[in-house]
């Protein structure tokens, strides 16, 4: 247990694992997604410029995963403990919008949002909604200069949008507990996120709530093993 009080800033760090109980594919592990594509194949620039029609149809196929998906225990907690007021910030790496929708306000998606599209173009943003999703052999064009469109995602070899980057920092520094939930720890620069803040506040408390040990599990206070949708809940005793 924990003792925390309204001026206690808390950051969550979800992952993956956090919308697994949702029905929403995880990237690595058993039935992951890297199990029937590589994601490194996917989700990157060069995949979308050799066949952006292949990737529009991934995209499709996991934002009807999402659309069809709730918000699970997990994410309830989370928007339970904002809700009694406390100081909980969310920086997740989910592209879904399962947080948002489970009540949480203070969320930032380090690598964007799959409901999103964006033109390549303009840059002009826009959600895209089932109706795009029944072009079946089609790539969403822009409203605004009928460009193609690609899904407002952070692919692998893109950077993180420096203003999203720095406000995690700032929050991170400024953190007096830490969880990290339901995530691998391994693609960077969020990977490092734990570390960084570590070392700005050696006091920090850091509580990861994942199935398995992951290479942050050593500079951790306390692992809680064990699946999040039912380890958060009790730990927060909602
Ligand atoms: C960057 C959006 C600077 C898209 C994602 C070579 C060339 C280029 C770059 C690199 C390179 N080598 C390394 C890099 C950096 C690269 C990277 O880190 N690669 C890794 C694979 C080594 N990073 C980048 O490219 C980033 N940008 O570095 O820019 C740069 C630029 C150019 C060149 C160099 C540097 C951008 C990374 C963002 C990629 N986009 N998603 C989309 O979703 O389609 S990443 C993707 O992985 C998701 O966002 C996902 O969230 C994220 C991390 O995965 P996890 O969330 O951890 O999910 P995972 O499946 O891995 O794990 C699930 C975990 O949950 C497991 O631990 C499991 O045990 C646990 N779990 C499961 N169920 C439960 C559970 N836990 C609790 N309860 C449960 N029920
Ligand atoms: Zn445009």
């Amino acid at each position: 247990m924990i003792d925390y009080n309204k001026s206690t800033k808390i950051t969550v760090i979800s992952g993956a694992g956090f919308s697994k109980a949702s029905g929403i594919p995880t990237f690595r592990g058993k039935n992951g997604l890297w199990k029937n594509y590589d994601p490194s194949e996917l989700a990157t620039p060069s995949a979308f410029a050799r066949d952006p029609i292949v990737v529009w149809q991934w995209y499709k196929w996991r934002l009807n995963i999402i659309l069809n998906a709730d918000p699970n225990p997990a994410h309830l907690t989370l928007a339970k403990v904002e809700q009694q007021g406390l100081d909980i910030a969310i920086l997740t790496q989910n592209v879904d919008d399962l947080h948002e929708r489970a009540g949480s306000q203070n969320v930032t998606h380090l690598h964007g949002e799959i409901r999103q599209a964006r033109c390549v173009s303009c840059g002009e943003k826009f959600s895209w909604t089932l109706d795009l999703l029944n072009i079946i052999n089609d790539i969403p064009k822009c409203n605004n200069c009928g460009s193609v469109c690609r899904p407002d995602v952070v692919w692998f070899g893109e950077c993180l949008d420096s203003n999203i980057l720095q406000g995690c920092i700032d929050r991170l520094f400024m953190t007096d507990i830490l969880f990290v939930a339901g995530t691998s720890a391994v693609v960077y620069p969020v990977a490092e996120f734990p570390f960084l803040a570590q070392l700005q506040n050696p006091s920090i408390k850091i509580f990861e709530f994942n199935l398995d040990y992951t290479p942050i599990s050593n500079i951790v206070t306390e692992i809680i093993l064990g699946s999040v949708e039912k380890t958060l809940p009790k730990f927060f005793s909602i």
